[in-house]
């Protein structure tokens, strides 16, 4: 979907959206979002590209972070995980700044995982890292703290599933019998539990970007009593993004739709929804090499020209890529990982300017590349394209001047009511995108 198509239900959304707040329960099923919330929610699509982090006491094992799970571990077993969990080698300074050095405007963190263990200072249960592990600090703060001094925005993932926790019952479609008791207050997870320690995320860490919710898909039919959960992170926070995980069409009080190794609306992962928010900012994650959590035997890195590239299909599809790394137990990050996300913010550097606070442009994406737009500018991005000449579908505007973005040369193109042609430049050695701005006579 081309952001030309997406705006006019925008607008169609804020005339005739009702005008509710988004911080009161009752409102969440109908409700207008709150001047600060869509402030962020602009702010969240200019970023373009943030780093995923997925890092848990999982980690020490090396296997991801479904290790629990996929070995079928028992709580007496899993419970013994913290006390190898020891970070010495953690340094925010270090992972923000490599953030920033790939050209990633913010982070977005695993505040727990689907093993409930908290990576903050939770008073909610001793089930967390400052309680249960020898490192006995809350490395969320330390971001948190770096991320305000860095100038990046800082996002919790918050796992709704709990493989520890008895009140998580009914399990879901993920249980095995681990030894829990078949017994539990699915309300006392929700309102006090969950809500509790989402109450401690909004308020012990400063401004946060938001909560990115994954999990629900466990049990898709279940009351997660989520209009409540959400009036009080908006009512907390009103610029706290609300970014659910669940693979479902957006429901209210959702503040951006996100999909999970897809470009959205291309469900080829399998579990994503084909749907497309016309009003929501977008997202889509994916992994650096194949694994979210660390994984030893997972060497399977992307290269640069192939993150490139997704970057840029990611933007022309009107969303933004959140790119993920999972950190070693000991808080040390994988070298290989560290060598790619330079060079993209090289690359970034260059071409960064048809990538950052831009929205899809007016031609549809193809095998041959994609558009973005900001401004007066389109630029064009050459992904594969073989020929010479490059022969594109109406512009809504008069283009008054082309010229490739890495040398500003100008660049011959013909327009008129079928189309615009382009000559597009020879490809340098290596060029992963050829890029070229057009300019748009102004009052189009
Ligand atoms: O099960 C998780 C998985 O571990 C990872 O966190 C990804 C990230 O999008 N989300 C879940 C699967 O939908």
């Amino acid at each position: 979907m081309t952001a030309a198509s997406r705006f006019p239900h925008a607008l169609l959304f804020v005339l005739i959206g009702c005008f509710l707040p988004c911080s009161s329960a009752l409102a969440q099923t109908d409700c207008q979002p709150s001047p600060e919330n869509l402030q962020a929610r602009r702010e969240f699509q200019d970023m373009k590209f943030g780093m995923f982090i997925h890092w848990g006491v999982y980690s020490v094992l090396g296997d991801g972070e479904w290790v629990f799970h996929n070995r079928k571990l028992t709580l007496d077993q899993y419970n013994r995980l913290p006390a190898f969990f020891d970070p010495e080698k953690f340094d925010a300074r270090t992972w923000v700044a490599l953030a920033k050095a790939a050209g990633m405007k913010y982070i977005t963190i695993t505040s727990r995982h689907h093993d409930g263990f908290a990576m903050f200072d939770s008073k909610m249960s001793d089930w967390n890292i400052v309680q249960r592990t020898p490192y006995k600090k809350d490395p969320l703060k330390m971001l948190a703290d770096e991320c305000h001094r860095q100038g990046i925005k800082l996002f919790f993932y918050y796992s709704q599933l709990d493989w520890h926790n008895p009140d998580y019952y009914p399990r879901g479609a993920t249980d095995w019998d681990n030894g829990r008791p078949d017994h539990g207050d699915w309300n006392a997870y929700l309102d006090t539990y969950m809500d509790g320690q989402l109450r401690e995320l909004l308020t012990n860490y400063g401004p946060i970007g938001g909560i990115w919710f994954d999990g629900m898909w466990d049990k898709p039919d279940a009351d997660w009593h989520l209009p409540k959960t959400y009036a009080l992170i908006h009512q907390l926070q009103p610029a706290a993004l609300i970014i659910p995980n669940h693979h479902q069409t957006p429901r209210p009080g959702e503040d951006v739709q996100t999909f999970e190794r897809d470009l959205p609306g291309e469900n080829s992962a399998g579990f994503n929804t084909k749907y497309v928010s016309a009003q929501l900012p977008l997202e889509s994650c994916d992994t650096l090499n194949d694994n979210w959590g660390f994984n030893i035997g997972d060497s399977n890195y992307k290269s640069p020209a192939d993150l490139e590239r997704r970057l840029v299909r990611t933007a022309g599809a009107d969303s933004n890529l959140l790119l993920n790394i999972g950190p070693y137990a000991n808080g040390e990050i994988d070298p290989q990982f560290v060598t790619r996300l330079h060079a993209v913010g090289e690359w970034l550097s260059e071409y960064g300017d048809s990538i950052y606070g831009t929205r899809g442009g007016p031609v549809p994406p193809g095998d041959w590349g994609v558009t973005t737009q900001k401004a007066d500018k389109i630029y064009v991005h050459v992904l594969n394209w073989g020929a010479p000449l490059l022969a594109l579908p109406p512009i809504p505007a008069k283009v008054t001047a082309a010229r490739a973005l890495a040398d500003g040369a100008s660049v011959d193109f013909t327009q008129n009511a079928d189309g615009l042609i382009l000559k597009v430049p020879l490809a340098k050695k290596d060029e992963v995108d050829r890029v070229i701005v057009l300019t748009m006579a102004k009052g189009n």
